[in-house]
């Protein structure tokens, strides 16, 4: 058997989903999800100008060796634009190989090991009462763990995750208007003085059960995070994220030190380099990665038997970058890691998205309950794909008052 063709499209309704989707000489086909968030076109151009005219020929069953072949091949290791390409065809061939044998993704890595999956929605208000609403309106719905992101009284501009005023919708991680991007102003006394009381106020609000997850998206220092997350302690996040950048690991350890608020992070790394040490060490309780630019399931899968180890469990990044085809590839992996802990979830469910990506995955209960169709059981409509083309679009930049640049 043997892969005869392979296409990268970038596009799609309000993001620049980066789509491969790889041929084979037996009619059968595989798709996987190459999007870097805001910086689509590399991992793009890293497919079509040597990762693909490579694949031409190989087995497509052979998707071990081809991830080794391309990563050892590299010789320049690792990197998100790398992982995220490799992650697309690795992805793609473990569609292809689900679809050979006529079996969901979930059932080659070992099968179900519960019902449904576990997935938490993003509150977000431009200030308290507003993200009370927020939380209400998810709660409605079925869900039963929130994230939950407040505008900061007196904070120059909206920060992380947050609407200008009380309100406003729309996409807080990219703007689309160019790629120079937009300031926004951070205050981490501020923020010290005001979250860990509103954090407390949404726990008298919604009672015991609802999981509360919070994301400080690196902003703190390593003393003022392990200070935040002992304040924070009586409120019983089920998480606290990024507390710190993921760079310095070390700092993981003061915050261990010093509370037992369970810690996530891993959204920015994309190897098992970059969390082995957190991992053994037991210095985090859930681990952050996502197949697209941790390098596909094959890499991703070894990530999780690792922290299975060390009772880290998982809690895939699902940010709305993420196009059907990762997420669908993530709960597949969800659907079978004994160690699961939680999926990101957004609803990408739109009229168009589902359009350009139809499947019968299905959200119920703020339980996901993932497709028994063979593959990842995603399709892409190509017709609708040129519809859509790259828009340029960038992350905002932080800078503290006095313009110092700071953590986005
Ligand atoms: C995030 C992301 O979902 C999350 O937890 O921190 O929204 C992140 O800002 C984006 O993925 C960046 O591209
Ligand atoms: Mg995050």
């Amino acid at each position: 058997m043997k892969i005869t063709d392979a296409k990268v499209f970038v596009g799609g309704p309000g993001k620049n989903y980066v789509t491969l989707k790889i041929m084979t000489d037996q009619g059968v086909y595989g798709l996987g999800d190459a999007t870097l968030n805001n910086r689509e076109t590399l991992p793009a151009a890293y497919l079509r100008d040597y990762l693909i005219p490579n694949l031409i020929g190989m087995d497509p069953r052979r998707s071990e060796d081809i991830w080794q072949f391309f990563y050892r091949g590299a010789y320049f290791r690792r990197g998100p634009i790398a992982m995220a390409a490799f992650g697309a065809i690795d992805m793609a061939l473990w569609d292809i190989k689900g679809k050979l044998a006529n079996m969901p993704v979930y059932d080659l890595l070992g099968g179900k090991s519960r019902e449904a999956a576990l997935v938490y929605a993003h509150a977000t208000g431009a200030d308290l009462p507003d993200l009370m609403d927020s939380i209400a309106r998810y709660i409605e719905q079925g869900y039963k763990a929130v994230r939950v992101q407040c505008g900061i009284p007196g904070m120059p501009t909206a920060s992380y995750a947050v609407p200008d005023e009380t309100g406003s919708t729309g996409d807080y991680i990219t703007d689309f208007s160019g790629i120079r991007p937009k300031v926004e102003i951070w205050d981490t006394d501020r923020y010290l003085r005001f979250m860990p009381a509103a954090l407390a106020d949404i726990r008298d609000r919604f009672g015991p059960d609802l999981k509360i997850l919070h994301d400080v998206h690196h902003r703190l220092l390593p003393r003022e995070a392990a200070a935040f997350a002992k304040a924070v302690e009586p409120v019983g996040l089920y998480w606290l994220e990024d507390p710190t950048p993921g760079e310095d690991q070390e700092a993981l350890r003061l915050i261990r030190q010093h509370a037992t608020t369970p810690i996530a992070i891993g959204e920015v790394f994309n190897s098992i380099f970059d969390c082995n040490r957190l991992i053994e060490n037991e210095l985090i309780d859930f681990i952050r990665i996502a197949v697209t630019y941790a390098g596909g399931i094959t890499h991703a899968r070894r990530i999780v038997d690792l922290a299975g180890l060390h009772h880290v469990r998982t809690g895939f990044h699902g940010a709305p970058s993420h196009s059907p085809i990762s997420m669908a590839a993530q709960h597949h992996i969800n659907a079978w890691a004994p160690n699961f802990g939680i999926q990101e979830y957004l609803v990408l469910g739109t009229p168009e998205c589902d359009a350009l990506f139809p499947s019968e995955h299905r959200l119920e209960d703020g339980l996901f309950h993932v497709s028994d169709a063979p593959g990842l059981g995603v399709d892409f409509d190509e017709a609708e794909a040129a519809r859509y083309a790259y828009q340029p679009g960038s992350h905002p930049v932080v800078r503290l008052e006095d313009g110092t640049l700071w953590n986005y």
